[in-house]
């Protein structure tokens, strides 16, 4: 057998037995590349003589294209081998049931949720939502809310405070929202409707109190506004909130130093039952405390009480959130139970609207 045709035979056998499109490659580069075995036969033509060139240049370059033609024949055949297994490999059941999207799996917060519901209302009262440090000043917690210094009420609040810097202030985590009330008051021009959702901190811990929890208050400033004003907005937002068409309340006299006069608030509801209804019944529920700013509050925050007068309002968002949806245990709340979660939690793509429904 010619070299020839051994080379041949050889190479033949190895594009046979090449499984990849990788191995086949081989091949080709030690038959074919530049210091290939067929490569290096034809860099031998040119020593030859004339005659022998003729009858074994043939054969050489016949030998080249037998080669080239089954290296394609074989990767065609592997190509297709390749695609099949890929195809059996990603095979999709699509009689499965389908998996539900993240936007389906995840659940809001029932507090998000309760923000969401009163944002929804306010706004469409006119309010906007101003938002505010949770690390506070003294100055902006308490003095400038008419606390006054040494006052008992400072020490009700169980504050959580910071050490006190080189100069001797001391910041600490805001016991309300009010703060950023102030804030609002002293960067913007009256009339002022605003609403400030927000984490809030007390060092108190039971069955009924979270060391953070959460609150909302709502804050007016304007020429001649009064407590009817107080009144409707208060009574206008427990319709919508607790979704009912018309609601009792009860305005009691109570004490805030930032208030004067100062107005703690029930609704009316039904505890007969296993659960707590809105709207009906004999049962009074205490809900939220209220009043007219006091003037020192205005005046602290550089508007002149005879000319402005506000009114401003407090409650506990987890409460609500609690007395809305009927959760027995506060600190579920912030357990991060999945399971938890699953069960109270509100779908994310359905939004409280006034339009659409707050809680559909
Ligand atoms: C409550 C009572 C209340 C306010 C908060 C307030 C804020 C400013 C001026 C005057 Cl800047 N008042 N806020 C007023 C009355 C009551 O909260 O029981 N909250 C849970």
């Amino acid at each position: 057998m010619s070299d020839i045709d051994s080379l041949y035979t050889e190479i033949s056998a190895a594009i046979a037995a090449a499984t990849s499109e990788a191995a086949l490659e081989e091949v080709r580069i030690s038959a074919l590349g530049k210091k290939g075995s067929i490569s290096e036969m034809l860099k031998t033509l040119g020593s030859m003589s004339p005659e022998e060139r003729q009858t074994k240049g043939a054969a050489i370059n016949g030998l080249k294209t037998r080669v080239t033609d089954e290296l394609a024949a074989r990767k065609d055949v592997l190509k297709e081998a390749a695609l099949e297994a890929r195809l059996a490999s990603e095979r999709v059941d699509v009689t499965l049931p389908q998996r539900a999207a993240p936007a389906e799996m995840g659940r809001i917060h029932p507090i998000a949720q309760v923000i969401d519901e009163l944002t929804a209302i306010f706004a469409d009262m006119g309010f906007s939502v101003a938002e505010g440090p949770d690390i506070e000043s003294d100055e902006l917690n308490f003095t400038a809310l008419n606390f006054p210094l040494g006052h008992p009420a400072r020490d009700m609040h169980d504050t959580f405070f910071f050490h006190p810097d080189e100069a001797g202030e001391r910041l600490l985590l805001r016991t309300h929202t009010s703060p950023v009330q102030i804030r609002t008051m002293r960067s913007q021009q009256p009339p002022i409707r605003v609403i400030i959702p927000g984490r809030t901190y007390r060092c108190d811990s039971d069955q009924t109190h979270t060391p953070m929890f959460h609150q909302v208050e709502g804050l007016v400033i304007d020429k001649g506004s009064h407590m009817g004003h107080l009144k409707w907005i208060l009574e206008e937002f427990c319709k919508a909130f607790f979704e009912v068409k018309d609601i009792k309340m009860r305005f009691r006299p109570s004490f805030f130093p930032f208030t004067e006069p100062s107005m703690e608030v029930d609704i009316q509801c039904d505890r007969s039952g296993a659960e707590v209804k809105f709207g009906e019944g004999n049962d009074w529920l205490e809900i939220l405390g209220c009043g007219m700013v006091h003037p020192n509050v205005i005046r602290n925050c550089g508007l002149d009480p005879d000319e402005y007068q506000g009114f401003a309002w407090g409650m506990g968002i987890d409460r609500i959130a609690m007395l809305k949806y009927g959760m027995p245990d506060l600190r579920a709340f912030f357990d991060a139970d999945v399971r938890w979660i699953k069960h109270y939690g509100f779908r994310p793509l359905d939004l409280p609207t006034l339009f659409g429904g707050l809680s559909s």
